[in-house]
């Protein structure tokens, strides 16, 4: 469903930028490179009722998508954020159409909508999950586990993280770390529910050793070629008996429509951040529900703000599978809100309080940024 009960207007007076880096617990390693320091763009609305906060989900680099932190910073402050500020009054609902001449970038526009959102819900007190339509209080969390150093490494940290209750378990493999590492958990855990993520780094040579993986039973396989490989994921699909989610090919609705007209995927992991704000995310999650396709949320490690957001995006009626919507602690010994997400019995509570419904912890959010600007009108 279309969002019901559009948010009211708020008038902009700026916006604060900061970049962040915050330490992770231990290194997380995908098939694209290893992350020792989560580096983020924290983006605040500043209004005369009250300030609005939003995340910006690039990296330090452009390995998982274009985008990245340098590139994120200098659009927002040169384009997207003085667009914005040259209207009186800015509605949640017009911030893509406002932004939409600007080519891409949409991980800086999904942040500032979230901050005008939040803002936005604040003034009204609403909260992000009344106006997305979340219909669940609470949402089944899954982690996702990086590269380990080899499979018995793999099968300790898998291990830790079903004790702790996590309810589904994806892997990150790449060529060469795949059928040995997903045996191994398989060999260890027997029937839990698990997945895998490539992150793109296979081609169609390599379907031999992707069809060596039917025989795991995973519920899917995520992004195993390029983002642009629409077509080829097609052709793998047909090979596979493992279902095909994509992750980075979709980036909007209209790509999530052509990949499900090609049959490039069977199930879409959404996130707000790559596909350009929780608005555009909803119209994916309702795409795919009126086609019986199952959706799923994915994370980029969000920071307490994204986290609370995309605990409430889980809770619409199509996310039928278990999201990477993991505790905070999951991969921070510090978060920058008051009260970050926990695991209560393998799952995340969606937050009820206005807007995204978590507070900022301004001496966390102090300690650790790096650069800071702000504009105002
Ligand atoms: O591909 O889903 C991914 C983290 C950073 C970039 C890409 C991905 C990921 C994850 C972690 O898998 C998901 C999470 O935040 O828990
Ligand atoms: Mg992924």
């Amino acid at each position: 469903m279309p969002i019901a009960r559009p948010a009211a207007s708020i008038a902009l007076d700026g916006f604060e930028l900061r970049v962040l880096q915050i330490p992770l617990l231990s290194p997380f390693t995908t098939s694209f490179g290893t992350e020792h320091v989560r580096e983020v763009i924290v983006m605040r609305a500043l209004t005369a009722d009250g300030d609005g906060w939003g995340e910006c989900v690039t990296g330090a680099a452009p390995l998982y998508s274009s985008e990245y932190t340098q590139s994120s910073w200098d659009v927002a402050l040169r384009y997207l954020i003085p667009a914005l500020l040259k209207r009186e009054q800015v509605a949640p609902e017009d911030v893509a159409p406002a932004l939409a001449p600007f080519v891409g970038h949409r991980m800086p526009k999904a942040g500032l909508e979230l901050a005008v959102l939040d803002s936005a819900l604040r003034t009204e007190g609403r909260s992000l999950g009344d106006y997305l339509g979340a219909e669940r209080d609470r949402v089944p969390s899954g982690v996702s586990v990086g590269l380990q150093s080899d499979p018995a490494a793999l099968v300790d940290a898998v291990g830790g993280y079903l004790d702790e209750g996590y309810v589904r378990i994806k892997i990150k493999i790449k060529p060469g770390r795949d059928v040995g590492d997903t045996g191994a958990v398989r060999d260890a855990f027997g029937d839990i529910p698990l997945q895998v993520d490539a992150n793109s780094a296979y081609t169609l040579d390599d379907v031999v050793a992707l069809e060596q993986l039917d025989r795991f039973e995973l519920l899917l396989i995520e992004q195993p070629l390029q983002e642009d490989d629409l077509v080829d994921h097609a052709t793998l699909a047909r090979r596979l008996r493992t279902p095909v989610c994509l992750d980075e090919s979709i980036v909007s609705v209209k790509a999530a429509a052509d990949a499900l007209a090609l049959g490039s995927a069977s199930v879409i992991n959404v996130k707000a951040g790559r596909v350009g704000g929780y608005l555009e995310a909803v119209r994916i999650h309702d795409l795919a529900r009126g086609a019986g396709v199952p959706v799923w949320c994915g994370g980029m490690l969000e920071t307490g703000i994204g986290r609370a957001a995309n605990a409430a995006l889980a809770a619409l009626p199509g996310f039928t599978l278990p999201g990477d919507v993991s505790a905070s602690s999951r991969f921070y010994a510090r978060d920058i809100v008051t009260e970050p997400a926990v695991l209560e019995d393998g799952h995340v509570r969606v937050p009820t309080g206005h807007g995204i419904g978590v507070e900022i912890d301004a001496v966390a959010l102090d300690e650790f940024t790096v650069a800071r600007e702000t504009v105002r009108r």
